[in-house]
């Protein structure tokens, strides 16, 4: 498997409560090496850009709304297979079918507000770098 960069951002609704520490833990014992974080309040043009794909279904405008409704933690974290093993980590979408050991189904209360985001492919990865590191 090829060493890949993945973006990851831990949502306001987890930073809200305090579980930072504990999903950048889980992060880390992947084995996966962390090259940024940082803490930021997103803007709408960078939350419109980064949802494009879900303009116009019913739960858009509170997405963007609940993205951008406090600050999120951003990553950018790099290794063997990282868009997979991150994918894997975070569990399914909606934590209610998220599987215990994932960060959504043990720290997820609903999909609409599901602790962390993660890019889907290696070419999302790279597009989600420059929108939110430059
Ligand atoms: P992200 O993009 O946040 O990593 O989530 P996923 O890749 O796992 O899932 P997604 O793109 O299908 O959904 C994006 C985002 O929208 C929220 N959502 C989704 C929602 O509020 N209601 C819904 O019905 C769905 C399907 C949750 C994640």
């Amino acid at each position: 498997m090829a060493v890949e960069q993945t973006y990851l951002m831990i949502k306001p609704d987890a930073v809200a409560r305090g579980q930072v520490g504990r999903i950048v833990s889980r992060i880390e014992d992947t084995g996966l090496q962390i090259l940024r974080m940082e803490l930021a309040t997103l803007t709408a043009q960078q939350a419109a850009a980064n949802y494009a794909e879900h303009e116009g279904k019913p739960f858009y405008e509170g997405l963007i709304s609940y993205i951008t409704s406090g600050p999120v933690v951003k990553l950018l974290v790099s290794g063997e297979g990282a868009v997979a093993v991150c994918r894997k980590l975070m569990g399914a979408t909606n934590p209610a079918d998220a599987a215990p050991g994932t960060i959504r189904g043990d720290f997820g209360l609903s999909v609409d507000a599901n602790v962390i985001h993660g890019s889907d492919s290696v070419e999302s990865a790279e597009r989600e770098v420059a929108l939110f590191f430059g």
